[in-house]
């Protein structure tokens, strides 16, 4: 990890890059007759929903280079979580063995790279990613994330800010965290064919941003002016959007999902049959040279139609493992029928 790569990762785990016509994007405000507010919002069931095997296209060349290109891919059945998990679920698996995550560690100095007293001491201090909205008009990543000490999935606002919520998502895990999670309740991280597949669910492509009642995004002008007709500024508990018709909630939006694929930009035509990505070593993510990055899937509460189209099935971006971030968490797959 480079200097500063603490507060690059940001980007990557984020929202969005500035990339691929990002800028360019117009913000065309939604109707009166488009804000559908949220009636009910109860948690839905844990049980994992069986996805059967079979046959679809993935990837798209609409939007952003690194989705495309598109090809026909097959993946076998499995079972996933129908949504994200959830801090409930987080906290069982922590009082079950006394799991301490890594952004509540001290960052080990070797990760940047360069002598000590070259990193900012807080940046050595246990903590992770989180948004803030900046007070102007901005293009610049770096205006809207904020490496803040003593943020993590117990207090994902910080150490001044209130407590995790049950029935949201976790957030600010890395990938360490996310396989422990794992490990201990028998199950896996998707691949990124899993994941697509699964939040497809036979549904046509799209480009438009979600209506409000179907994703937790981001209505207005990122990252200033937050109009939340969708009834959320931030994080929503899970839930709370319609599913899709696997009946798995919040695939698109609300937060981004970590998946077992490392990220390179575009898809090898080739690799289509039960695709795994590409190794280790062919990984490479633009947003942070030198760093393996996983692939994270269908975007989140802070995708806007002017920065960020990238809630859709079809996104994806690179996350760094090794950092949390206030807008990424993830579910889980099985490859049996998943016991209680
Ligand atoms: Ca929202
Ligand atoms: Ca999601």
């Amino acid at each position: 990890m480079l200097i500063g790569a603490v507060v690059t990762s940001s980007l990557s785990l984020s929202a969005c890059s500035p990339a691929d016509g990002d800028e360019t994007a117009q913000f065309s405000p939604a109707s009166a007759q488009d804000f559908a507010p949220v009636a009910t919002c109860t948690a839905p069931p844990d049980t994992p929903v069986r996805i059967e095997g079979g046959t679809f296209v993935m990837g798209s060349s609409a939007l952003y280079a690194e989705e495309g290109r598109e090809r026909q891919t097959s993946v076998d059945a499995f079972w996933i979580d129908p949504h994200e998990v959830t801090n409930r679920k987080f906290a069982e698996f922590v009082a079950a063995t006394n799991y301490v995550t890594v952004a509540e560690k001290p960052v080990d100095p070797a990760q940047f790279g360069v002598p000590v007293d070259q990193i900012p001491a807080f940046m050595l201090e246990p903590g992770s990613a989180v948004f803030t909205p900046p007070n102007q008009p901005s293009q610049n990543y770096g205006d809207w994330w904020e490496y803040l000490p003593g943020a993590n999935w117990k207090r994902p606002y910080g150490p001044d800010g209130p407590g995790a919520v049950p029935d949201h998502p976790a957030v600010h895990l890395a990938w360490d965290d996310m396989i422990a999670y794992a490990d201990w309740k028998g199950g896996r991280i998707p691949t990124e064919a899993e994941w697509e597949y699964a939040a497809s669910a036979g549904a046509e492509k799209y480009t438009d941003q979600p209506g409000p009642e179907q994703a937790n995004s981001w209505q207005g002008v990122f990252p200033v002016v937050n109009e939340a007709k969708d009834g959320f500024t931030g994080i929503a508990p899970v839930g709370c959007f319609k599913a899709n018709a696997f009946g798995l909630y919040d695939m698109v939006g609300n937060v981004w999902e970590v998946t077992g694929d490392y990220f390179r930009p575009g898809h090898n035509p080739a690799d289509s049959d039960n695709p795994r990505g590409p190794s280790e070593n062919a990984a490479y993510d633009p947003i942070n040279p030198g760093m393996v990055s996983r692939v994270m899937k269908g975007g989140s509460y802070l995708c806007a139609p002017n920065y960020c189209q990238r809630y859709r099935p079809e996104s994806r971006q690179g996350r760094d493992p090794g950092l949390g971030a206030s807008n990424v968490g993830f579910r889980l797959a099985y490859d049996s029928a998943p016991q209680g």
